[in-house]
């Protein structure tokens, strides 16, 4: 075998052969290591459809680069002698190969670019670390973009990256002359029977070991391998997302805060996983959808929307954990300290709405956008419950869940527990809300019209406490000043209900009754 001249190790949510690390790669003379460690396996004890999910698509993507004549060296999980953590194994290929050089690509979570920063001391080898191109924006970028802004709203953020792509433009003016089309996304969902099914991946070969693998391995871990059907290919996820842009692209914008209980998916692309994980290309992705635009196959404000929750939220939330970590993670604005209940876990709750996306949850791997924010997020913040674990569990039980875009999400958009950096308000509401954009309440053991007292939904009450208690915090926020002005207009008497409602339910919550 030739010397190795470049070690190119290459992570679990790096699989794409246009990443920065292979750049100039020469597969006569570098090799690239792939391993899978039980420290990335169990830091969080992830669902195992996410584990199918990584581990099968990293076994295929080493496939993928063996086809393009690169050598790969690829540790399993049941190789002997494996170590269990990235920098253990790359001591040994090392060890294995002697050399010149290691070139990896930075990585996403901020605990492993740390240990990466400690590889050339480690390895007494030069450690090439380069900048992750499949993002829009570097660090660096963004943190000019974000100093001495006294707000970090995400609009202009996502405004700078259209003119940045020139998506959706006609010069230096958005198409149909607004930036946003929200407004116009908004509406609840009726079911549909007509509406196409997404695309599901039957297992081959490699997934089925993975599969035997994952539930003998992490049987402790939420959720089964049985049922698995993401793809794990690049041709894979191709298939679903030309399929998204067809059949739910058009739909998107109009259901995309809707929530009903028989279909989990709605009209949502069921991507992120495979972004995320390298198998797709952001851009290239928004792209198609503007093309589907032009060619008259999509609404401007559905390609509009899909667009900017990638190239505005995606990448802003990635640019918030870079500037803020490390410290993001432990932030609790609202001393939330509550643990998760034990519901989370299992679904088991008289509240149908839980029940349902927690349920979804343990069987997909997955729950859409609105579902993790106003549903089990907006739960987790009226009850109080601390933010850290509530981070935890979505790190867990989510297949697209990295720390990079996690985070964010679960402190900043849903808790609230940055105080305020990402978003302007709290995401706290009532069962009203939740009546309105989805029909999980028709059914439920609560009633989603009763105010306080028994058999009341309990989000009710929980959203009159939540303002009362953190009164000190937000009442001066100008986006809650109408709840707000409304709490003071009511009678005393009421408030107390409000608040005795409350404190009951939260009783029976610490107490592990049945909720
Ligand atoms: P679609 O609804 O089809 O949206 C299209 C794409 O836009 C997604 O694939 C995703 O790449 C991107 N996107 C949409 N919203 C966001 C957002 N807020 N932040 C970043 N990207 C976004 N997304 C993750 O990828 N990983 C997470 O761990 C994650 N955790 C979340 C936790 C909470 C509490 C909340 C409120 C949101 C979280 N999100 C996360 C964002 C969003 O919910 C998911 O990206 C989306 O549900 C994925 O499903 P989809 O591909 O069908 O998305
Ligand atoms: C999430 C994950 C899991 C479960 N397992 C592996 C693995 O065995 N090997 C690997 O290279 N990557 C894995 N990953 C993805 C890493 O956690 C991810 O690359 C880091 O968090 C950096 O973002
Ligand atoms: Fe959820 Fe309340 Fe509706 Fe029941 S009534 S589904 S608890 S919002």
């Amino acid at each position: 075998m030739p010397a190795c001249r470049n070690l190119i190790f290459i992570l679990g949510d790096q699989l794409s052969p246009a990443i920065s690390s292979l750049e100039g790669a020469n597969p006569a003379r570098d090799i690239i290591l792939m391993v899978e460690v039980a420290e990335e396996t169990t830091y969080v004890r992830h669902h195992r459809k996410k584990l199918v999910l990584i581990l099968s698509a990293m076994r295929h993507f080493a496939d993928e680069l063996r086809g393009l004549g690169y050598r790969v060296d690829y540790i399993r999980l049941d190789t002997p002698d494996n170590n269990g953590s990235f920098t253990g194994e790359l001591l040994r290929a090392v060890d294995r190969h002697q050399p010149e050089r290691i070139i990896v690509t930075e990585a996403g979570e901020w605990r492993v670019l740390e240990a990466m920063r400690g590889w050339a001391e480690q390895t007494a080898l030069p450690v090439e670390i380069s900048t992750d191109t499949r993002f829009l924006a570097s660090h660096t970028e963004f943190r000019q973009w974000a100093e001495g802004r006294r707000d970090l709203t995400m609009e202009f953020f996502y405004r700078q990256m259209r003119r940045k792509t020139g998506l959706l433009m006609e010069g230096d003016q958005p198409v149909g002359g607004r930036w946003n089309f929200d407004a116009e996304n908004r509406k609840a969902a009726k079911p549909d029977l007509f509406r196409p099914a997404h695309p599901r991946f039957a297992p081959d070969a490699i997934t089925l070991e993975v599969m035997t693998l994952v539930d003998q391995r992490f049987a402790g871990h939420m959720g089964h391998a049985s049922g698995f059907s993401w793809g794990v290919t690049r041709a894979d996820a191709e298939r679903a997302a030309d399929t998204f842009i067809a059949d739910f692209l058009p739909g998107f914008g109009e259901t995309q805060d809707a929530m009903l209980k028989d279909d989990p998916f709605l009209n949502h692309s069921l991507l992120s996983f495979y972004i995320n994980i390298g198998l797709l290309d952001p851009l290239a992705l928004c792209r198609a959808a503007e093309r589907a635009y032009f060619e008259g196959r999509a609404p401007l404000n559905a390609v509009e929307g899909f667009i900017r929750q990638i190239i505005g939220w995606r990448e802003y939330v990635r640019g918030i954990y870079w500037l803020l970590m490390p410290g993001y993670e432990t932030r609790n604005f609202l001393e939330a300290k509550r643990p998760l209940p034990a519901f989370f876990w299992t679904g088991e709750t008289r509240m149908a709405c839980l029940a349902t996306v927690i349920g979804e949850t343990i069987e997909n791997a997955y729950a859409h956008h609105i579902q993790r924010l106003m549903i089990t997020g907006n739960f987790a913040l009226l009850a109080g419950l601390d933010p850290h674990a509530v981070h935890e569990w979505y790190l867990e039980v989510y297949a697209d869940a990295f720390e990079w875009v996690e985070l964010p999400n679960v402190i900043g958009m849903s808790q609230f527990a940055d105080g305020g950096v990402l978003a302007t308000k709290p995401y706290a509401a009532s069962g009203a809300y939740i009546d309105r954009m989805s029909d999980y309440c028709h059914g439920c053991h609560y009633d989603v019209k009763r105010k306080t007292g028994e058999g009341a939904c309990p989000f009710n009450a929980l959203y009159w406490d939540f303002l009362d208690r953190h009164q000190a915090r937000l009442s001066r926020n100008h986006r809650l000043a109408q709840p707000y002005a409304t709490w003071r207009r009511m009678e005393e008497a009421q408030r107390q209900t409000y608040r005795q409602s409350a404190a009951q339910f939260l009783q029976k919550l610490d107490a592990g009754e049945p909720v």
